[in-house]
């Protein structure tokens, strides 16, 4: 089968030689052709300009055997676009200039006008787009609201978001409104995103498995199936990636969202149970690619036999990734033994 085409196959849960793979972040900082474009460009430029996000995106399907591209872009475009202020320059993580704590707060954000501002993502797509000549699968993607409400009330990264899970508690009708206005953003966004080419998109919610089961559910959820529900109306499929969501599966029964990205955490055989008719997509471990390569392959192949196994369809609607991004010194070489081995798994 052709890239694109398994792609598209795992997607609709049709069967497939082999399951596809793709990972997340798989055009950062780990890649020197993206450091070497990173000490010229600012990150934003490389976001807003084309030919530079095009070159990135296309840089890890030149090295490895990868199914499908991303796009070049970040969650965090949506905060900035409303006004947040996002800069990357200083040091790791983002930091935002404005936070969202108050009525007055949400009053403040440029919602007016917002896709206009944000026109370089379905731009870049598009560019890509052109660029792949319909061999590789291709990636759009979004924030789910719950991240990106984490980030903006905290005003940068956390390890606990205490002050958005607070504030969730303090005045849970702030914390609605700004859910639903951050869904309609990233649900307008994805919507642009699939019109400019992309075949699918995914949406990250890299911080929802802080919540408990009940809060999940009643703030995370309703605002994530007000996106998922205006983006399926495209028609095209809309995953969604929880870090640590082991204890949602139950919750997750009732998301309307085509698929699930596992971490490296949570078991393609307790989702498949949990999550009958769903694509699932996961959950190599992204330290397990600083192991030896001869590691790197068995665990790969075992995970290729875990999906083989797999009751009600084997490996059909599965696809291969990590459970999380790829960590910036991240040896190539792993990167290409878990790739090659996918690609060998064809049968
Ligand atoms: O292949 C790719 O690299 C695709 C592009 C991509 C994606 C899908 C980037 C580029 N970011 C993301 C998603 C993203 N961004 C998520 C969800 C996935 C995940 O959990 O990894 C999150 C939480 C962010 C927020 C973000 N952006 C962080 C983490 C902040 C924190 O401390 O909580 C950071 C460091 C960024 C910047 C960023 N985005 C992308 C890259 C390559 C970078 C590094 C910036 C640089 O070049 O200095």
């Amino acid at each position: 089968m052709q890239r694109r085409e398994r792609f598209l196959a795992a997607l609709k849960r049709a069967p497939v030689d082999r399951p596809p793979v793709w990972l997340m972040r798989q055009a950062g900082r780990y890649l020197p052709e993206y450091r070497a474009v990173r000490a010229v460009h600012g990150f934003w430029e490389v976001c807003q300009t084309p030919e530079l996000s095009t070159k990135v995106a296309l840089e890890p399907l030149r090295k490895f055997a990868l199914d499908a591209a991303i796009v070049f872009s970040d969650i965090l475009v949506i905060p900035q676009a409303l006004g947040a202020g996002v800069s990357f320059e200083k040091g790791e993580g983002p930091v935002f200039t404005k936070t969202l704590r108050t009525r007055d707060d949400l009053r403040g954000w440029h919602t007016n006008n917002l896709i206009d501002r944000l026109q370089f993502l379905p731009n870049a797509v598009k560019h890509l787009s052109h660029a792949l000549e319909n061999q590789w699968g291709l990636l759009g993607f979004a924030g789910a609201p719950f991240t990106l409400f984490s980030y903006c009330v905290e005003g940068g990264g956390s390890d606990d978001f205490r002050l958005a899970r607070s504030l969730m508690a303090t005045d849970p009708g702030l914390a609605r409104d700004t859910l639903n206005v951050l869904a309609d953003a990233a649900a307008e966004l994805c919507l642009a995103q699939l019109s400019a080419g992309a075949d699918a998109v995914q949406l990250f919610d890299t911080w929802g498995g802080l919540l408990t089961r009940e809060d999940y559910r009643a703030f995370a959820l309703p605002a994530l199936n007000r996106a998922a529900a205006a983006i399926r109306k495209s028609g095209k499929p809309v995953m969604l990636f929880i870090k640590g969501g082991m204890h949602l599966l139950e919750v997750l029964r009732d998301v309307e969202v085509d698929g699930i990205s596992l971490d490296w955490r949570t078991s393609f055989a307790e989702a498949r149970r949990a999550l009958p008719g769903k694509i699932l997509q996961g959950q190599i471990d992204p330290v397990l690619l600083f192991a030896s390569e001869a590691i790197v392959r068995e665990r790969t192949k075992q995970l290729l036999s875990e999906l083989d196994a797999l009751p009600d369809g084997g490996a059909q609607g599965c696809i291969v990734n990590l459970g999380h991004g790829i960590l910036p010194a991240t040896p190539e070489a792993n990167v290409a033994a878990l790739c090659a081995e996918v690609a060998a798994h064809a049968h």
